[in-house]
């Protein structure tokens, strides 16, 4: 969903990363993140993992400077690519503003692919957004596998819409900055055909448009291309396997985190907004207006490292969460909310401990970002009436 501040003339735009199970989703932002100057975004965070694969989502935001005389703040999150977590799916894709499709160029992946799409396809539909209108662009990913499919015969398959499409090798990081330079440039020029992105002020003629990027100049594809950090270069050729540097699951917290603050947490799901002084994380993009602050503050304790607070802090807004779901004890809330026993167990558990992991506290605000986000399917807590 995107957001306009018009006075700092500001762009928030949401772009969520699609595909299959294990097609490089969490890689390809892993080398966004890797790639582009610290000054140019906020730590990365990926909310539960289980090896290689994304149970909640990742998100990074990025901050590109001097587009059309505005600054773009990217919000880039993943999808669990596998089946069974369409929830999730749906969750994340709220008021996306466009997607990067990532598909597997492995023959035994097509139908995984095929199925993918059709399932953005039908999550996009529930939200009252046709695919075939909706910026979208593929990264045909795994090239350096030698089994890797044809391209053409990928497009045949995925793309009849000929948008545009890159081939990728996520692990060196091969063509997956220019398919977000892509994306953004369709998102921002869908936002400037809805008459969301403000028109280029009067008095400053030098700066380009994005529809006409001048080469060297301060157009969206310049400016993506100059938050590469010089040192690890996106393009670098891939090395007979895996270039990139270990990341762990759960990445250490920053104190260098970026301005991102919701402007009203209004909508219990809505996206971060990027604007404002203060870090806003994923759990507090979740939380129902009345938990808000409790998440912010459960967040604020992870990113200054202090995790012992923060689990304490996520144990309060996980009983203030169950506690929409009725009177009764906490066993029954989460029961009626279809939440997990076994990770509320876990929390208390850790809570009762004086000192925390940073594991632990990641596991922590996962348990509130779940209970969020059932509240949410609940339709809990009912909005206020007049
Ligand atoms: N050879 C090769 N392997 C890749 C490439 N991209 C990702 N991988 C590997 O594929 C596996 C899955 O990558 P992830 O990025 O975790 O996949 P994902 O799409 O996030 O998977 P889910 O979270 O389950 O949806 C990992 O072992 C990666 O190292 C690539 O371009 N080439
Ligand atoms: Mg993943």
């Amino acid at each position: 969903m995107s957001s306009v501040n018009l006075v700092a003339r500001e762009v928030a735009v949401k772009i969520v990363f699609y595909g299959p199970g294990l097609s490089g989703k969490t890689t390809s932002l892993r080398k966004v993140y890797e790639t582009v100057r610290p000054a140019h975004r906020g730590e990365m965070m990926s909310i539960a993992t289980e090896g290689d694969r994304t149970l909640f989502f990742d998100f990074l935001p990025v901050k590109v400077e001097r587009v059309n005389d505005c600054t773009v703040r990217l919000a880039l999150y993943t999808v669990p690519g596998q089946v069974f977590y369409n929830a999730t799916r749906k969750l994340v894709l709220q008021g996306a503003d466009g997607v990067v499709f990532v598909a597997d160029s492995q023959p035994e992946m097509v139908d995984a692919n095929r199925e993918s799409l059709a399932n953005l396809e039908e999550n996009l539909l529930e939200q009252g957004v046709r695919l075939e209108r909706f910026p979208l662009v593929f990264q045909w990913n795994k090239r350096d596998l030698a089994k890797a499919l044809p391209v053409p015969d990928l497009r045949a398959a995925l793309n009849p819409r000929n948008v545009p499409d890159f081939e990728t090798e996520a692990l060196s990081g091969r063509g997956v900055l220019d398919a977000l330079k892509a994306i953004t440039r369709l998102v921002i020029q869908d936002l400037r055909i809805k008459r969301i992105v403000p028109p280029t002020r009067p008095m400053t003629p030098a700066v380009p448009t994005i529809g006409a990027p001048k080469s060297g100049g301060s157009g969206l594809e310049a400016q993506l291309s100059n938050l590469a950090n010089r040192t690890g270069p996106v393009s670098a050729p891939p090395a007979g396997g895996s270039t990139a540097a270990p990341v762990p699951a759960v990445p250490r917290p920053s104190r260098s985190m970026p301005a991102i603050v919701p402007q009203q947490p209004a909508s219990p799901i809505a996206p971060p907004s990027l604007t404002g002084q203060r870090p806003l994380g994923p759990t507090s993009a979740l939380a129902p207006s009345d938990l808000f602050d409790h998440a912010r503050a459960a967040e604020g304790a992870f990113a200054s490292g202090d995790y012992a607070t923060c689990i304490q802090a996520c144990l309060d807004a996980a009983r203030r969460g169950l506690a929409f779901a009725g009177e009764g004890p906490v066993g029954a809330q989460a029961h009626l909310l279809h939440v997990d026993g076994g990770d509320l167990l876990k929390l208390q558990t850790l809570a009762a401990r004086s000192s925390g992991r940073v594991d632990d506290a990641a596991f922590a605000l996962y348990v509130v970002m779940q209970i969020f986000t059932r509240l949410h399917a609940a339709g809990l807590p009912a909005p206020a009436t007049e």
